[in-house]
């Protein structure tokens, strides 16, 4: 495989400091959980606003109960693939590392990365709409299987809901805020299996790049972002993160 990096990414690569990733549903195709726009995506069958929004939820809720329970359970069976290692490896190479990730499923952590901003919530956590009580993914299967047409209740007679953030809901402030600090201070920004299609997460890498970053991405094609970016590497980023490795590491050890 021919280098990745051309020599002005390897220059800001060597000087960089602090580095940003936003990763996106993309990154975890290769672990075999569905995408949301790809042909196969989790969409094709339903569109997002009948499912990931709270009306949804709240009138439809054994259904949207039941398609959370299902894509967590994909997700608890799934493993993070090289791309998801090859970024906690790329982690310790500099001063300071960030990944804000879209994704819900966990498989970042899982892969050994520390500094995780989950700016769209974790599927595996739920609460009471009312009281806020928290829930395990175990505890809230043994609710919905035990409960009358699957309408997952609170002792306190809420319903419960994945803790997740869902359109037209507004991201957790602390989180959204650390993540465009982040984005903002980034000498290098990498966008990563994301269509870059949903706000506000769409709009950090273009704050990283007003604030001067050098902005890099990794996608099977084209996207919104990409006459933005400084460097488009093409391709699956199981395959590309590893390679953008041992480039990291020959530039820093040089
Ligand atoms: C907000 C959690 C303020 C739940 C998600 C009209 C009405 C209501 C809202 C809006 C509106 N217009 C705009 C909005 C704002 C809205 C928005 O942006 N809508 C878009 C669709 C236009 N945003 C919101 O509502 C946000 N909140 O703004 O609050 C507000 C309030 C009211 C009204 C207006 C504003 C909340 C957004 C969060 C929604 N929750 N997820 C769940 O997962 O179930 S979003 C969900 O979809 C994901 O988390 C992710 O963020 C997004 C999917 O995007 P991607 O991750 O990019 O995935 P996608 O499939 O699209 O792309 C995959 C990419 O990977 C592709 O490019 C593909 O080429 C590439 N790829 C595939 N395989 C590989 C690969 N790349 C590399 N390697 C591979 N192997
Ligand atoms: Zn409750």
């Amino acid at each position: 495989m021919s280098e990745l990096l051309n020599n002005q990414a390897k220059e800001r690569i060597y000087g960089a400091r602090k580095v940003a990733v936003l990763t996106g549903a993309g990154i975890s195709a290769e672990s075999g959980i569905p995408t949301f726009r790809d042909t196969d995506g989790l969409w094709t069958k339903f569109s997002p606003m009948e499912l990931s929004s709270f009306e949804a939820f709240y009138n439809n809720t054994a259904i949207v109960a039941e398609w959370y329970k299902k894509r967590r359970h994909i997700i608890e069976e799934t493993m993070p693939n090289p791309g998801h290692y090859a970024l906690a490896e790329i982690e310790k190479k500099f001063q300071y590392f960030d990944i804000i990730t879209q994704n819900i499923d966990g498989l970042h952590s899982k892969a050994g990365s520390n500094n995780i901003i989950e700016i769209h919530g974790n599927i595996m956590k739920n609460y009471c709409i009312d009281c806020k009580k928290k829930y395990s993914a175990k505890e809230f299967d043994t609710i919905y299987e035990t409960s009358v047409s699957h309408i997952p209740r609170c002792n306190c007679g809420g319903l419960i809901r994945p803790d997740v953030v869902w359109f037209g809901e507004l991201l957790p402030k602390q989180t959204i805020e650390k993540a465009f600090q982040k984005a903002e201070k980034a000498d290098i920004f990498f966008s990563i299996g994301t269509s870059a299609m949903v706000r506000p997460a769409s709009d950090l890498p273009i704050t990283a790049i007003q604030n001067g970053a050098f902005l890099i991405e990794i996608n099977m094609k084209q996207t919104h972002l990409s006459d933005y970016t400084h460097l488009q590497l093409n391709g699956p980023s199981g395959k590309i993160l590893p390679q953008l490795l041992k480039e990291i590491e020959k530039i820093l050890h040089d």
